[in-house]
């Protein structure tokens, strides 16, 4: 029995590998083993190579020396799956002969998301199990596939529930008593159909969006098409070559990098050993509107009970009814059934009365964005909750920390900013007021990991992190560039060609062009700002032309049709407001467009960090990465 046990999640590094390796061969050596098992330890089979290897430099035993010897035996090998899978974890997996999951299992190559594809012969033995076309999609997507799903394909051989070593155990047991033989996965030929250049384009283009920018699939067609030609041990020196090439790339070391920065966003830097983050069992969430509604759904998303609390039945039964209408869209999707858009439904209480609230862990509050409204709606909630309660504020513009003077609890007040729609992003900004306490902080991250997100600390400075950079760096400067008499396609199309998911005319349009100019408002009771700044989109507010929601705003729109088209009214009161503010007509590069949107990123970046607003660099990239549609 080979049992792999390497807290948290078993990622293989040289030492496991030495492991695999040194008992593979003690077992075909061992007359009276009839059979082998690989199992691991704790909550987690494999979850690939330890990437973190990939930066210090790869340990020997490589992982194809040990798999080799497991892959030879002349006994049945068994692996028997639990929790998830990944890369060089499936990988060995698939050099055993027969498989093994559990019901909740889950397993895949999710490679190409580091920007590297797998080294450990998964290119070459996927394909021999469910054929190339098939493994294509699976490369390209990354996608992990359920037990079900994978029974299904022919990746594993059975499912069982129970301990993996019990389960592992008796399968091999059944496999020796009927004569199993080893079965070695590079024996099988390659089902080679639908790997042709049609079937490849449409793998491609499934997967066009994810890999917009990216080059890792040329890597996997190459390999695949080496599984496809080659002998086995040919195509596993091809995926070899490549899987070292794809280690080289800017896009694998970002990715990486990203990985990384994401998991360590979590870590609040002087954290009391003993301190635990509050178990969150019920939630509130205050307004029913766009952003409340979708709080509420990513809180019911995860299983939390949640009351939504408005002020009037009115908005309350628009609100809840906006949810059902949401989830009903997902399901005709097919993204979750009917009976889940139920079992959430029934997760989500509403209410006119703050009474209800009094059993919960955690508030948030998610009203118009009004310092007195929010001060009088915290200092009502503070007195209905129980005193363990965390109250979090959604505010995106507004001073954490005289928002929590309006309550008896600040060091339990918090900011949680979500982005829109809050079911959907993946961003969740935490802001630490003056008096938050790092219990408060621990349990909003443990929020931001229950509800799937990544969360990210900032100081309660004026825009937090994200806010900040984008209005006073990138949006800034397109602003000034409209003056300059740049139409807003070419500034869009520029930095959507360097990467960014969506330029900024379109994002304003999008978000409502009033929304940065209540921002602005506030922001400049607070701070001054040189101008011009922002004057476009803040003349372009007092018109009601507000973006998509009134047909115009920076671009122009058709009725039922969000297409950005261009405003013939825009050129006229630009060119007003640049003589208005000196600004000088002038031609602009695209190189200039992406460079004037992209530095000053850099700059404030610096500035934010100087400030200690973010705790570190890389918290500001997974800010950008995973809620501004900076390419990751
Ligand atoms: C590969 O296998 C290439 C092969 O083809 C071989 C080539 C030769 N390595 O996410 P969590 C750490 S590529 C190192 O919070 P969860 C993580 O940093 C790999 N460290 O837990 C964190 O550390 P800390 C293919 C890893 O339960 C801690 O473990 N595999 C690795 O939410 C807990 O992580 C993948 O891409 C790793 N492979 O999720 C899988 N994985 O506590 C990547 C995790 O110090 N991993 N850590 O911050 C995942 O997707 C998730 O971590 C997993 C668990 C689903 C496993």
């Amino acid at each position: 029995m080979i049992v792999v046990d390497r807290p948290p999640v078993n990622a293989a590094d040289g030492t496991v590998r030495a492991g695999i390796l040194e008992l593979a061969e003690r077992a075909q050596a061992d007359d009276s083993a009839r059979a082998v098992l690989v199992a691991c330890a704790g909550r987690t089979f494999i979850s690939g190579a330890d990437i973190s290897e990939f930066q210090t430099g790869v340990q020997k035993p490589l992982f194809n020396d040990a798999l080799e010897p497991l892959e030879s035996c002349t006994k049945p090998v068994v692996a028997s799956l639990h929790g998830t899978a990944l890369g060089g974890g499936f990988e060995t997996a698939m050099a055993c002969h027969y498989r093994i999951a559990q019901p909740s299992a889950r397993m895949g190559l999710p490679e190409i998301t580091l920007g590297i594809i797998p080294g450990a012969g998964g290119t070459q033995r996927l394909p021999r199990l469910v054929g190339a076309r098939a493994a294509l999609e699976m490369l390209l997507s990354g996608r992990p596939v359920t037990a079900a799903e994978a029974l299904e394909e022919g990746l594993i051989d059975e499912i069982a529930e129970g301990d993996p070593i019990e389960t592992g155990l008796a399968y091999a047991k059944r496999l020796v008593a009927k004569g199993a033989p080893p079965r070695p996965t590079r024996e099988r030929a390659v089902d080679a159909a639908g790997f042709d250049d049609a079937g490849i384009a449409e793998a491609l283009a499934k997967n066009a969006r994810a890999l917009r920018g990216r080059t890792t699939q040329e890597y996997v067609i190459k390999a695949l098409r080496a599984a496809v030609d080659l002998p086995f041990a040919e195509g596993l020196a091809v995926e070899t070559e490549l899987s070292n090439a794809t280690l080289e790339t800017t896009e694998a070391q970002a990715l990486i990098h990203v990985f990384f920065a994401e998991r360590e966003a979590a870590k609040i830097p002087g954290l009391p050993a003993g301190v635990k983050p509050l178990e969150i069992n019920k939630a509130a969430v205050i307004g029913a509107g766009t952003m409340g509604g979708g709080i509420a759904m990513a809180l019911a998303d995860s299983g939390v009970p949640v009351v939504l609390i408005e002020a009037e039945q009115e908005f309350l039964d628009r609100g809840i009814a906006k949810i059902k209408e949401n989830y009903d869209v997902s399901a005709k999707r097919g993204r979750f059934t009917p009976e889940a858009v139920a079992e959430r439904m029934a997760l989500i209480e509403g209410t006119l009365d703050n009474a209800d609230a009094a059993d919960v862990d955690v508030v948030i509050e998610a009203v118009f964005e009004d310092m007195d409204l929010k001060k009088r709606v915290l200092a009502a909630i503070d007195a209905a909750i129980p005193p363990h309660a965390v109250l979090a504020s959604n505010t995106s513009s507004l001073s954490l920390t005289e928002l929590a003077s309006a309550t008896k609890r600040p060091e339990k007040v918090v900011g949680l900013h979500f982005f829109s729609p809050a079911n959907v992003m993946r961003l969740l900004e935490i802001v630490r007021g003056e008096k938050t306490s790092q219990e408060t902080l621990a349990t909003a991250q443990a929020i931001a990991k229950k509800l799937r997100k990544v969360g990210v600390v900032a100081a309660d400075g004026f825009g937090f992190i994200g806010n900040r950079m984008m209005l006073d760096g990138q949006w800034r400067e397109n602003e000034v560039m409209l003056l300059e008499g740049v139409p807003p396609e070419r500034l869009d199309a520029a930095v959507e060609g360097f990467g960014m998911a969506m330029g900024p005319n379109k994002v304003n349009d999008m978000g409502g062009v009033d929304i940065g100019t209540k921002v602005r408002i506030e922001l400049l009771k607070r701070e001054k700002r040189a101008h011009p700044y922002h004057v476009v989109s803040d003349a372009l507010t007092p018109l009601g032309r507000l973006g998509q929601k009134t047909g115009q705003g920076i671009y122009r729109y058709e009725k039922g049709d969000r297409t950005p088209r261009p405003n013939p009214d825009l050129p006229p009161l630009v060119a007003k407001l640049a003589e208005v503010h000196g600004v000088a007509r002038r031609e602009v590069s695209d190189e200039e467009i992406v460079e004037r949107m992209i530095l000053p990123l850099i700059n404030i970046g610096a500035q934010i960090l100087d400030e200690g607003v973010a705790y570190r660099a890389s918290d500001i990239d997974v800010v950008w990465t995973s809620g501004y549609g900076f390419p990751r």
